[in-house]
């Protein structure tokens, strides 16, 4: 007995030794430092030029799976904003035996490096500031270490400072002072987030405490962290003052004329002991049909132990619950940071309420029931299209949308420009446009961007055929919606007696016919021509004053007759010409010239007699431009294009260079080639539908290739936008593929679309199409209404975000990263993508 006792007390004691060291923070594989409950990345992930500053680079927390910090560096103001300089990482070296991370960060615009080594110390990492030469004299007062923490997470949570103790605000009130511009720091490319008002000065904000230690939220465990400085002030700032997007930045000023070692910190993130995620139990929000497959993958913490079964429960008409079935769990494996498990319960298929119970945790409820899917594209279709509907108000019952955007129309962009949006002007406007002069008339139709409200002449045109194909192949003949282009006045809710996908044609083609019959060829793009009105928040119709600029006015300055102004919050026309878009153009506008037939025949035959003009002008201006020669026919648009082109002309030509393209293209990847072909099929002969089989059995096998990739088996995109658009369009090309070789490519397939978007993914449950899933949708998007913490109805949002080397988020409290929570209006995550999918899913349920 006693030997007995003696072996359990060093059992014991090891179990305690080992408690304790798996608190220490360890520099792991991945090149981060970890232990249970704390993730520090050192410069995993970079900063990027562009739109700069997404909030996801620099040294990050993940704490207790939420990454809560980002942007450690040295930043050269006290709350960065979105176009604000960021440095390079030049480099970046890992020591697994001193445990510490070095990367030097450099702003070349300043000729200025600093050394960054971040070291783990215990529980904590010790973040110090080497710099080899004193700091240049223009970044005295200004170059410091920041670190950031999500709003979200901390308002309404404690902190203490020296002891003092404080409340983390909920809205920012904030303490600004105005300094001089002449002391303000260039931003990105020269661009300016904020009009001034011709003030001559830059807000700069005060910091809410300082002191020497820091300590964030001692009253919320999972968000405790302790930052300590011996040698320089820690000072807090509220970003929100500046920017809706804004963090809270934990923040030390570099000294002046110091070199080596100029600052240190230490940042201890509390470890909650033997903290364990919860698992993220997903399942279709919006619920499934009686006799499909149901299967929950669950996304479980690799220190979890899996349980062996989980069970469904029914919630009767008198609201007692009962278990009706329990089943086995079954590993599926690892996948990046977790481990996942599937529980199927397919055989559950009578109709009526239930929820998951996975031991102690009860998932909220979903609906067995026949008719699930039939509301699936409606808010999308009716709420979130016309809400983009631009160049025209919309209200919805009390409630106005927007006012009518942009009357003053455009302004010639002038030559040579470089755009915060990657647009450019080239060496010429290639119109009779003179630089800067209005050009009337291309305020009609179109349809905002995304969360800013440009028109995206690309992006427009893939809106117009994804509504002539809809129109084509489904005939939706719904009416929610009134719109009177006379008016320039759309009512949600309002039937009035036309389908509303007619008036989301005409709507587009407005704007696409209006910049061909007036510019002569197509714009890139009609955009904001000021960064201080480029990241409007609010209505549309406030972003520019409705008058055109008038240089002879002062700034500010409004005429004496109302009609013009000196305020330079014009949007410019990029009118760069571009042979490959018009021939898009021209493909489109035959669609849109059939489907208006007959329902606006005027708008139908300008649209026709564009779509010839420029199809033409664009061929010859190809054969004539050979630097073109590289890029016509080489991307997937153009295989697209040719086939439309064929469809509406019947020309020989095109269905030739479509039927020399389409293979190539099938050959190089077949995913995303193959839907294009499926839409050739019902105007080839036979033998292309025979020629195409063997593409459509390859397809099959990259179908199921992705069940061994991932546990939900749809393609899984790491960018920096994450992938609903890519699992959108693989659901499409299985109800295409699936219509035309059911054979080969199952039915079932498709619902792995329909789970992912509506709560089975990683991250959390929640389904990621605004205001769709019966209990639980996202409730936060990056939509023009963002700064509310709300949604558009019917948005789509990229969903789950991939950050390096092994995290998946998305936040559902923080709208403001578009990667995660934007909704587009085309291109390929587009939400007019979402509209063909939702009908063609549809299609493939009845
Ligand atoms: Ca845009
Ligand atoms: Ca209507
Ligand atoms: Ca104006």
């Amino acid at each position: 007995m006693k030997h007995l006792k003696l072996i359990s007390l060093v059992v014991l004691l090891l179990a305690v030794c080992e408690h304790g060291s798996s608190q220490n923070l360890k520099l792991n594989d991945l090149e981060y430092f970890e232990a249970q409950g704390v993730n520090i990345l050192v410069y995993n992930n970079l900063f990027t030029g562009g739109f700069n500053d997404e909030k996801n680079a620099g040294i990050e927390m993940i704490h207790h799976g939420v990454r809560t910090a980002q942007g450690g560096a040295v930043r050269l103001s006290s709350t960065p904003e979105q176009w604000d300089l960021v440095p390079a990482i030049s480099s970046r070296k890992v020591d697994h035996e001193s445990k510490s991370i070095e990367s030097v960060l450099r702003y070349e615009d300043f000729d200025f490096d600093s050394r960054v080594v971040v070291t783990a110390k215990g529980n904590a990492v010790e973040i110090s500031v080497y710099l080899d030469k004193p700091i240049p004299a223009a970044l005295e007062g200004k170059a410091g270490f920041n670190l950031e923490f999500l709003p979200s997470k901390y308002w309404g949570k404690t902190f203490l400072m020296d002891g003092h103790s404080n409340l983390f605000p909920r809205y920012v009130v904030g303490n600004t002072i105005t300094r001089p511009n002449s002391e303000k720091l260039k931003q990105f490319k020269g661009y300016v987030t904020s009009d001034d008002r011709g003030t001559g000065r830059f807000i700069d904000p005060l910091p809410l405490e300082t002191g020497h230690t820091i300590i964030l939220a001692p009253d919320e465990p999972e968000r405790l962290v302790k930052i300590t400085s011996h040698d320089a002030d820690l000072m807090l700032f509220d970003g929100r003052v500046l920017a809706q997007n804004g963090w809270f930045v934990v923040r030390s000023l570099l000294p002046a004329g110091k070199t080596g070692k100029v600052l240190t910190w230490t940042v201890e993130p509390n470890a909650i002991k033997n903290w364990v995620r919860e698992p993220n139990i997903g399942f279709s929000q919006v619920g499934y049909l009686p006799s499909q497959q149901k299967v929950s993958v669950i996304e479980l913490d690799k220190k979890d132990k899996p349980l062996s079964k989980a069970s469904i429960y029914k919630i009767e008409e008198d609201g007692k619950t009962s278990e009706v079935f329990s089943g086995n769990i079954i590993a599926w494996g690892d996948y990046y940071k977790y481990h996942y498990v599937k529980f199927d319960f397919s055989s559950v298929n009578a109709p009526g309420i239930y929820y998951i119970q996975y031991g102690n945790i009860r998932t909220n409820n979903f609906l067995i029931e026949s008719n699930i899917y039939d509301k699936i594209t409606d808010a999308t279709s009716d709420i979130w299209i016309p809400i983009h509907m631009n160049h025209i108000s919309v209200n919805e019952g009390y409630r106005m949308w927007h006012g009518e955007p942009f009357k003053e129309s455009y302004l010639q962009a002038p030559p040579n420009t470089d755009h915060f949006d990657l647009h450019a002007q080239g060496p010429s406007t290639d119109t009779k446009y003179e630089p800067m002069e209005t050009i009337p008339g291309l305020n009609i139709g179109g349809f905002f961007d995304a969360g800013d409200f440009d028109i995206e002449t690309g992006s427009n045109i893939f809106v117009v055929q994804n509504f002539v194909q809809t129109w084509e192949y489904f005939k939706p003949l719904r009416d929610q919606t009134f719109v009177d282009e006379k008016q320039r006045y759309v009512d949600l809710h309002r039937p009035d007696g036309t389908p509303d996908v007619l008036q989301y044609i005409e709507h587009g083609t407005l704007n696409l016919v209006a910049q061909a019959e007036i510019i002569g060829h197509m714009a890139q793009t009609l955009s904001n021509s000021v960064l201080d009105n480029y990241h409007h928040l609010g209505d549309a119709a406030s972003i520019t004053d409705g008058l055109p600029y008038n240089p002879n006015l002062g700034p500010y300055e409004v005429a004496q007759d109302g009609k013009s102004s000196g305020v330079k919050d014009d949007m410019w026309a990029f009118t760069s010409r571009n042979p490959n878009l018009d021939l898009r153009a021209a493909a489109t506008f035959a669609g849109a010239s059939r489907a208006l037939k007959g329902y606006n025949d005027e708008l139908s035959e300008r649209a026709l007699v564009q779509s010839k003009r420029l199809l033409k002008e664009a061929a010859e201006l190809l054969v004539n431009q050979p630097q073109n020669e590289g890029r016509r026919g080489e991307g997937s648009a153009d295989v697209a294009t040719n086939l439309q082109l064929y469809i509406t002309t019947g020309e020989q030509q095109y269905v030739d260079k479509f039927q020399e393209l389409i293979w190539k293209a099938l050959e190089r990847k077949v995913s995303s080639n193959i839907l294009t072909a499926f839409h050739a099929i019902p105007y080839m002969d036979a033998s292309f539908k025979e020629k195409l089989r063997p593409y459509v059995v390859k397809y099959k096998e990259y179908i199921d290739e992705l069940e061994k990739d991932n546990p939900y088996g749809v393609p899984i995109h790491l960018g920096n936008w994450a992938g609903s658009g890519d699992v959108v369009s693989f659901g499409t090309t299985i109800c295409f593929a699936n219509r035309h070789f059911p054979n080969i490519v199952e039915a079932s397939h498709a619902f792995k679309t329909t789970n992912w978007l509506f709560g089975c993914h990683p991250y959390h449950n929640y389904s990621l199409v605004a205001t769709i899933g019966a209990v639980r949708p996202k409730e936060v998007f990056y939509g023009n209404n963002r700064a509310d913490f709300s949604f558009i109805p019917g948005n789509v949002a990229p969903g789950i975000l991939f950050r390096q080397p092994d995290h998946f988020e998305n936040y559902d409290d923080w709208p403001f990263l578009w990667g995660q929570n934007e909704g587009t209006i085309g291109g390929i995550g587009g939400n007019t993508n979402y509209l063909i999918f939702g009908s063609a899913f549809k299609n493939l349920v009845r």
